[in-house]
């Protein structure tokens, strides 16, 4: 197959080694997706390229996460369509070190949430098949090629009980159902592989382990997340 899911991080040492390499973290909301890159900040040979959620805090002065929130069936094209447009600037920002390591990516953005939205009834069809055509030019005319998928595979109640404790104000209004959607199609995304074609290879670490556990498993497979660029 044209792409192959690798569950064990060794298998990623097969890689053909490239002169840059590019690694998207992924996620549900909460799964420690900023920890993750936090911990990956101290190596000389990788660029952390963090979410742009400040800016999506402020464009223009409007806080589109928080409308986003409060009305998604209004304001759910406006939201995704400035997250397609700041995760392009991530993809593009020119790259210095060997590594970039991105926090989310426009997949993700595509296959995640916005889909999301759509199937919850929370988007109009019209709205989805106009980010479907950006999506679809970003493709075509855009390099926005993953070598890898750091997947943090969290249970969704892991995610709530994080997402309570961090208390993003915005994020207050989120059920468990929300999560729960979400997880469910980073799962046909990532793992079974359904709908969507995987951007570049997976590996999956268990992100229900606390900080400390985690943390050990991250310096342990560090070498091979990094394909060798350590
Ligand atoms: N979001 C969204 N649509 C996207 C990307 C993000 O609605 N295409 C929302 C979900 C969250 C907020 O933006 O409310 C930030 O999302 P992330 O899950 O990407 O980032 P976190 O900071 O929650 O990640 P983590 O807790 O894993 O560090």
């Amino acid at each position: 197959p044209e792409f192959t899911l690798f569950t064990q991080p060794k298998d990623i040492c097969k890689l053909p080694k490239q002169e840059t390499f590019t690694v998207a973290v992924e996620g549900n909301i909460g799964c420690g997706k900023s920890t993750f890159l936090e911990y990956f900040k101290s190596s000389n040979n990788v660029e952390v390229r963090s979410e742009p959620v400040d800016l999506w805090k402020n464009v223009g002065g409007w806080n589109s996460l928080e409308l986003m929130y409060k009305d998604a069936k209004r304001w759910s094209l406006a939201f995704q369509s400035y997250v397609q447009l700041t995760m392009l600037q991530q993809h593009h920002k020119p790259q210095v070190k060997p590594v970039k390591m991105l926090e989310r990516s426009v997949f993700s953005a595509r296959f995640c949430f916005v889909e999301n939205l759509y199937r919850s009834g929370c988007m109009p069809a019209v709205d989805h098949a106009i980010l479907e055509e950006w999506y679809q030019w970003i493709l075509a005319n855009q390099t926005v090629q993953l070598d890898l998928i750091v997947y943090l595979r969290a249970d969704p109640c892991t995610c709530y009980e994080r997402l309570k404790k961090r208390n993003r104000q915005e994020e207050t209004g989120v059920p468990l159902d929300y999560l729960e959607a979400l997880h469910q199609l980073h799962e046909d995304w990532l793992i079974h592989q359904r709908l969507f074609k995987v951007p570049g290879h997976v590996v999956v670490l268990d992100a229900n382990k606390n900080l400390v556990e985690l943390q050990k498993e991250m310096e342990e497979k560090r070498q091979e997340i990094l394909c060798g660029y350590f």
